[in-house]
């Protein structure tokens, strides 16, 4: 599982190979000094687990000490995505469980997530890649979903996978996904985040549109307010657990 999650958050480059994940073993050394350079930085550094300062800098409203924690993490030799999946998404889980749990106010979650924000504005140059472009995704949310980050989460670690991205955001209206969806050029798949259960049934609307407009590309279903069995329910072409495995299947 912990060779897998490296795979999976970029950090180890691997091919699928049918469904086997190959590395080679060039790419293994190279990772091995990364990972022991990781290991060396955050915590002797500083002290402490950096998804727990970075919850505390989000909370405070502390855009550079939050800024920091990823630059410790990046020259350290953790990759954008590392960071954006296992530095960024789990500081906001844990916000999402102080809310829920009253621990943090509304106003704490909102200016924590202003911060993050911020801080994926910041990061967004460290995503872009160079070389043949694959074709493009569009990535969105629909009607009605609010959780932004999600989507710019999703958009960026296509982006460093070589992918050209429209990036639609968060409550996209069904109409207008549909249209702007026909007007990309080389369009390679869609894929839609809904991050809470409320957005399900306007996700089905906009699969459905995206159906009667006869587009032939590939739908994905993805975020934490769906899983397999709702998305196939919703009508989408497949449920995928992480944005990395679009890409994998893409350039496959
Ligand atoms: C910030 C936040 C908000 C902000 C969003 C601000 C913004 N600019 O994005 C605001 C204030 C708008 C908000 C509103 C609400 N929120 Co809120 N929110 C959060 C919080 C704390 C963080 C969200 C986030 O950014 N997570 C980080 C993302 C990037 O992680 P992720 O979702 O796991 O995404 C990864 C993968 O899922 C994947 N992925 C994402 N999309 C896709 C798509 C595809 C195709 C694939 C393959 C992969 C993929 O890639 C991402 C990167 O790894 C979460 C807590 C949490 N657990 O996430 C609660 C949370 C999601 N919210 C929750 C709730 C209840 C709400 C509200 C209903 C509150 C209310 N009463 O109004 C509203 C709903 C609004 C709506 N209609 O959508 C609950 C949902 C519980 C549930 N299961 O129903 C959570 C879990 C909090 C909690 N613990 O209770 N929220």
């Amino acid at each position: 599982m912990t060779a897998y999650r490296y795979v999976r958050t970029g950090r180890l480059p691997a091919q699928l190979e049918g469904t086997q994940w190959v590395v080679q073993e060039s790419e293994l050394s190279r990772f091995d000094v990364a990972r022991h350079a990781i290991a060396a930085t955050p915590r002797e550094r500083s002290g402490g687990d950096p998804v727990v300062r970075l919850v505390r800098r989000l909370l405070e409203g502390d855009e550079n000490g939050s800024w920091a924690i990823a630059q410790e993490a990046l020259s350290g030799g953790a990759t954008p995505t590392y960071v954006y999946q296992e530095l960024f998404a789990p500081a906001m889980r844990i916000i999402g469980e102080r809310w829920s749990r009253g621990e943090v106010t509304v106003a704490d979650e909102h200016r924590a997530s202003v911060v993050m924000t911020r801080l994926v504005g910041r990061s967004g140059p460290f995503f872009r890649s160079r070389g043949t472009r694959t074709g493009t995704v569009v990535v969105g949310a629909p009607a009605g979903e609010m959780h932004a980050l999600a989507t710019s989460f999703a958009a960026d670690i296509l982006r460093a996978k070589h992918f050209d991205v429209v990036e639609l955001g968060a409550d996209v209206p069904t109409a207008a996904f549909v249209q702007c969806v026909h007007n990309v050029n080389r369009l390679l798949a869609i894929a839609i985040c809904v991050v809470t259960p409320i957005s399900r049934s306007s996700a089905a609307e906009l699969i459905e549109a995206l159906r009667i407009s006869e587009i032939s590309v590939p739908i994905y279903l993805g975020g934490a307010g769906v899983d397999a069995a709702v998305a196939e329910a919703l009508g989408a072409d497949l449920w995928l657990p992480d944005i990395s495995v679009v890409a994998s299947i893409l350039n496959d």
